[in-house]
């Protein structure tokens, strides 16, 4: 037994489950070991397990990112600690769950391939962020173009992307006469079954058309929503885990004590249930997807942006503005909620009110910068889509031009700052801002990025100028006061 081992066995935990992990087998691969993954998917799996006649293992694969996460999970033996926690209320938890693990830089790709072709595996899982999925934002079509993309169609055996290895190991799948798995996306994105099958396909494609037949008749790929605010770790939120259980982990996570999750039910090779620990299985996921991303994750950008903007680092900081958090209501119930499927049968007025607490919740250090990052990936769904759609019903908006406005400010100054920019997309933003001097110019030209906008900047002159409009008047008097003429309509 390693001292860690030993110091993650006798932390002392409010909550543990109690079922025999020498079963444990890799049932689930999972790709994309993040602050997320810990917090959710790995929690209501080891719930479940708790009530299952047989457990499901997961394997836990990163592809990237430093290797001494997945290190630090191997010398654990795959336990971690998730801390949960309300406003007043905050519970440990150990999670049981995970039984191997490969950090492919260190490993080799051919670690990670060989395991998703083991005849055990039913699941292969994501949460890679929007851009590990290397599509276009805007049309969600794959871009070839990416560089990992093009590395993989021309090394197809060697991949470097998620889309490489996944359709890899379905080759090897197919070459083997060994079932298929199911392949669930749990990244914040529409329709990310759609998404992902789409990205598989087109790549298979290009490589084999048989290879692409196969995985459209046998390979399911189902839409998930998934729903818990899970941090970013900072020293301070060890602290928060080590006082609560005597142990640092450093695979621990701290999230809010509110999860969701949605599932399409279309899975080619079974999967455990879910929702024996809660997830809701449906047969179509998109009106909760688009809620989900409108509603919290369109608010979330607001205040990233505009948060930001008026100087608050953290979320609930922004919800103790009493003029930031009346604007983001405005915008979840007069725009978002409008925009949204008339099937979608939930209180959205209670939906969004519990928005507010959860974002209210002091006990979560969200960074506004960190929602801030990969812009790019994530205005068309957030933004983009509910803005066009309320024009089709016309229906008046003045929150959802403001978050790109602030996206606006916010870019130009990252670029004129020289900070380093966490987007795809940063090079575009830099060359936008060096071509362009004036900030009208440079605003004009971030709105015509087409990966971003479309062709709405040409095409669409009420959008434009609903933009621009939100754009000057935080330029000439400021976020605070914009935010104050938001709130009070
Ligand atoms: P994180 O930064 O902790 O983890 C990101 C993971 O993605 C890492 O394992 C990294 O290796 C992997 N990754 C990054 N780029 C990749 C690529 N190109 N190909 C393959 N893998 C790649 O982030 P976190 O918090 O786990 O969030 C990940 C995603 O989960 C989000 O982008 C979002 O879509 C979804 N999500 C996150 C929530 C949160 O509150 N953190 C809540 C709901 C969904
Ligand atoms: C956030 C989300 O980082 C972001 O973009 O909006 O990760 C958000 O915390 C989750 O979707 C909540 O479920």
């Amino acid at each position: 037994m390693t001292v860690l081992d030993r110091d993650v066995v006798n932390a002392n935990y409010d909550q543990t489950t109690t079922y025999d992990r020498s079963t444990l087998s890799s049932d689930i691969v999972h790709i994309g070991f993040g602050a997320f993954h810990r917090g959710h998917q790995a929690v209501y799996n080891d719930l479940t397990n708790d009530q299952s006649d047989k457990p499901w293992g997961i394997c836990e694969i990163n592809m990237f990112g430093p290797a001494n996460l997945i290190d630090d999970l191997s010398h654990q033996k795959g336990l971690f600690t998730v801390v949960e926690t309300s406003s007043t209320k905050t519970v440990s938890r150990v999670v049981r769950t995970v039984c191997e693990q490969i950090h492919t830089p260190k490993k080799g790709i051919q670690a990670a391939i060989d395991k998703m072709v083991e005849p055990q595996v039913k699941i292969v899982s994501l949460t890679i962020t929007e851009k590990g999925y290397c599509v276009d934002p805007q049309s969600g079509s794959l871009d070839v173009d990416n560089v990992l993309i093009a590395h993989d169609l021309a090394q197809p055996h060697q991949p470097q992307s998620a889309i490489g290895l996944i359709t890899e190991a379905l080759s090897q799948r197919m070459q083997n006469s060994l079932a298929p798995f199911s392949v669930m996306s749990c990244d914040n994105i529409p329709e990310n079954g759609v998404l992902t099958k789409n990205a598989v396909l087109s790549f298979a494609k290009q490589r084999d058309a048989e290879l692409a037949k196969w995985i459209e008749s046998n390979v399911s790929f189902p839409s998930t929503m998934v729903d818990r605010i899970v941090p970013a770790m900072t020293d301070d939120q060890f602290d928060v885990i080590e006082s609560k259980t005597g142990y640092r982990d450093p695979c621990g996570v701290v999230t809010e004590d509110f999860r969701q999750w949605v599932i399409e039910d279309n899975f080619v090779a079974g999967r455990p249930d879910w929702s024996i620990a809660g997830a809701m299985f449906v047969n179509d996921v998109l009106p909760y997807e688009e809620m989900k991303l409108r509603m919290l994750n369109g608010s979330h950008s607001f205040l990233a942006y505009n948060g930001s903007l008026a100087g608050y680092e953290f979320i609930f900081q922004c919800m103790q503005d009493d003029k930031l958090r009346a604007t983001t209501l405005r915008l979840m119930l007069d725009e978002q909620a409008r925009s949204l499927s008339d099937e979608l049968k939930v209180d959205l007025q209670q939906y969004a009110e519990l928005l507010i607490a959860r974002f209210s919740n002091s006990n979560i250090r969200h960074k506004t910068a960190q929602i801030a990052m990969d812009g790019s990936q994530k205005l068309p769904q957030r933004v983009l889509d509910p803005l066009l759609e309320l024009q089709k019903r016309d229906v008046d908006f003045a929150c959802l031009p403001t978050l790109i406005a602030g996206w606006m400010h916010y870019t130009i100054a990252q670029v004129v700052n020289k900070e380093a920019i966490a987007d795809p997309l940063a090079e575009t933003y830099a060359s936008v801002c060096e071509t362009n001097t004036t900030p009208e110019d440079r605003a004009h030209a971030l709105l015509s990025i087409d990966k971003i906008f479309g062709d709405q900047a040409q095409t669409n002159p009420q959008f434009t100028q609903a933009v621009m409009e939100a754009f000057d008047a935080i330029e000439h008097h400021g976020i605070a006061y914009v935010v104050d003429s938001l709130a009070k309509i």
